[in-house]
């Protein structure tokens, strides 16, 4: 029987399967990166909720996986060698999950790191940009009367999907045909902008047809309307 009691996280979230990979997190943009990622590959995980309405990624247990105190990080029990490994960063996470299962990132060195710089582009531009317009344009930074921080983020993201639109023409993915972690990176952030932060229009959405066509492509597929909604909220 798979031992986690090392990790004190298992203490506040108790695993039912130890054998799982367990998976700590919250359907945010980054948390659903790796719940999306988990549906697709059909490994085997145990979700378990991180709310942030009782700060629990605040809590020792939680802080003892990631000291950054933030949604999604996982422990794979059965990781490289056969021993537990403990991971945190979506992107990281991505890359493990992929180079695991073999699934989603191409098998060739030169397609692998083209997805990898991909995935890059998401973590450094367009999570923490979007996450800034979400802030100015939709919570707390709205009452603001300066508006040149909000004006700021909506150009750079203006920007940032310019890039992407122009990645994505004639192509299915943006890795071309095939579905990649580059997707499971960039799209719920995409379908974040746009829907929960209310921000189409702000940044012109309808001006890259090619973001909206993937966008659709996306989330029509049934891993992903699976992994959208886990861990669930009670
Ligand atoms: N770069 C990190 C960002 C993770 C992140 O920002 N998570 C947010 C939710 S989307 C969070 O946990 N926020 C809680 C907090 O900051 O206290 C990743 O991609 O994993």
């Amino acid at each position: 029987m798979t031992d986690l009691s090392a990790f004190p996280i298992t203490a506040k979230w108790p695993a039912e399967h130890p054998e799982r990979l367990q998976l700590y997190s919250l359907p945010t943009p980054n948390g659903v990166k790796v719940s999306i990622m988990l549906e697709e590959t059909g490994l085997a995980y145990e979700p378990h909720l991180v709310r942030f309405d009782t700060n629990d990624q605040m809590s020792a247990e939680f802080l003892s996986l990631n000291p950054n105190n933030k949604i999604p990080a996982i422990i794979d029990p059965n990781g490289p060698d056969g021993k537990p490994l403990a991971l945190f960063e979506s992107g990281a996470i991505l890359i493990y999950l992929a180079d695991k299962t073999g699934q989603l990132i191409p098998q060739d060195t030169a397609g692998r790191y083209e997805t990898i710089q991909w995935v890059m582009f998401q973590m450094g531009g367009i999570g923490p940009m979007f996450g800034q317009v979400g802030f100015f344009h939709k919570f707390a930074g709205k009452e603001y009367e300066d508006k040149r921080p909000r004006e700021r983020y909506v150009a750079e993201s203006k920007r940032l999907l310019g890039v992407l639109e122009g990645r994505l023409a004639g192509r299915a993915w943006i890795m071309g045909d095939t579905y990649t972690i580059a997707d499971i990176a960039t799209f719920p952030w995409v379908r974040n902008l746009i829907g929960f932060y209310e921000a189409a229009e702000l940044v012109g959405f309808a001006d890259f047809p090619n973001v909206k066509r993937v966008l659709d492509a996306f989330v029509a597929r049934p891993a992903v309307a699976r992994g959208l909604e886990i861990p669930k909220r009670n």
